[in-house]
């Protein structure tokens, strides 16, 4: 016979037992419990996310991937005006114009650059390729006179679909070749066309962000004044890919290719790539096939060598730089802008010693804190 205590001993350890399982058993139900709304909440937020895109913007995508023109235009439209929606757009296409070639033309005012843009994208069409053209700033006060603008009228009557033609203004101290010309190429690759050429005007550091936007590219020239070698500076040499003299058929012509190629030789020859030297009378077509060719091998060379990995994230960091950027001066601007802040600067200028740059230093301070 047991004594009695420890029979009310094995009762009370079976009863803590019982009662250690229930918490266990409520504990594991519980986190059961919080797992799965954990889980629904997860899903809820997505679709919230996915809804936030704005529904109108996934269909504009949804028809600029097939090629719609129209909603092709809309969507440059509203990546121009630097709509948000046009950001939310660019990201959606991001992933589908990767098979695109994309191409610089740039040079002096009045070089010819338009006229070699259309003479350019007429032989491609002769070859079956669709291309898309992004025209920054086609008329320049200089030349004035033929622009892009007429013969896109021109083709547009042909009624061609495998040719796109968008001219836009220049804007602002990047020349409108930020983000906004990327984002505008990204949407032209993504409704189809393989080749998205685009003209800029530059001879200066302004023509060297064209390598920013472009795979390959053109620096076209033209003999005239006789020190156009001396007038290219180092950065515009640097990022030619390309050397085109157009008007090869007016005086000068030979020299200047001599020059270039002197300097393609000397400054220009990146890995076993040098620059070719290449002229052409682009009113006539004369030379153009010679360049069509000289961007193909360029292409190839970019495979091959694997250089072109390497500008394309070049390229995506110059991208994402001129994003931040401009995000951080919207809202820098709008800070400043801010009747509170306005307020405590006059005070701070009013009210102490204080010179302009050490308020502006508080300011910025506080900016970064979030005051
Ligand atoms: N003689 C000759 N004239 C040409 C040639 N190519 C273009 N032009 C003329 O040069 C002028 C300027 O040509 P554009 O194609 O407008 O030059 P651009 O570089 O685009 O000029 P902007 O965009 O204004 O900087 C036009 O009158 C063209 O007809 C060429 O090969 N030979
Ligand atoms: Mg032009």
């Amino acid at each position: 016979m047991k004594p009695a205590g420890e029979t009310q001993e094995r009762k009370e350890r079976k009863e803590r037992e019982r009662e250690n399982s229930r918490v266990f058993s409520s504990l594991i139900a519980s986190t059961v419990l919080w797992l799965i709304s954990w889980f629904l909440l997860r899903v809820f937020a997505s679709s919230r996310f996915n809804s936030r895109i704005d529904p109108p913007i996934q269909g504009l995508a949804a028809r600029i991937r097939a090629g719609e023109r129209g909603a092709l235009a809309r969507g440059i439209s509203l990546v121009e005006a630097g709509d948000t929606r046009g950001r939310e757009l660019a990201a959606l296409l991001y992933h589908d114009g990767g098979a695109a070639h994309t191409v610089g033309i740039t040079g002096p005012p009045g070089a010819g650059k338009s006229t070699l843009t259309d003479a350019l994208t007429r032989a491609y069409r002769q070859r079956g390729e669709r291309v898309a053209v992004l025209a920054i700033d086609p008329v320049s006060p200089l030349t004035g006179g033929a622009t892009l603008g007429d013969r896109t009228r021109m083709m547009a009557a042909a009624s061609d679909t495998g040719v796109f033609i968008r001219s836009s203004a220049a804007r602002g101290h990047d020349s409108g070749l930020g983000f906004t010309a990327v984002q505008v190429m990204r949407l032209m690759a993504a409704a189809g066309y393989g080749r998205v050429l685009v003209e800029t005007v530059g001879t200066g550091q302004d023509g060297v962000s064209v390598a920013s936007v472009a795979a390959t590219v053109l620096l076209v020239q033209t003999p005239g004044t006789g020190d156009e070698v001396q007038a290219l500076k180092a950065g515009v040499l640097e990022i030619a890919d390309v050397f085109v003299v157009n008007k090869a058929e007016t005086p000068g012509a030979d020299a200047l290719m001599y020059d270039l190629r002197d300097v393609a030789h000397a400054t220009g020859t990146r890995g076993d790539w040098t620059p070719p030297v290449l002229p052409t009378t682009a009113i006539s077509g004369e030379g153009v096939p010679a360049v069509l060719d000289a961007i193909e091998a360029h292409r190839a060379h970019l495979d091959a060598s694997g250089e072109g990995e390497a500008r394309r994230a070049a390229r995506l960091l110059a991208e994402v730089r001129a994003l931040v950027r401009h995000d951080v001066l919207t809202a820098m601007d709008a800070y400043l802008r801010d009747a509170a802040v306005t307020d405590r600067v006059h005070q701070a200028l009013a009210m102490s010693d204080e010179d302009p740059l050490a308020v502006a230093h508080a300011l910025f301070m506080q900016w970064k804190r979030g005051e």
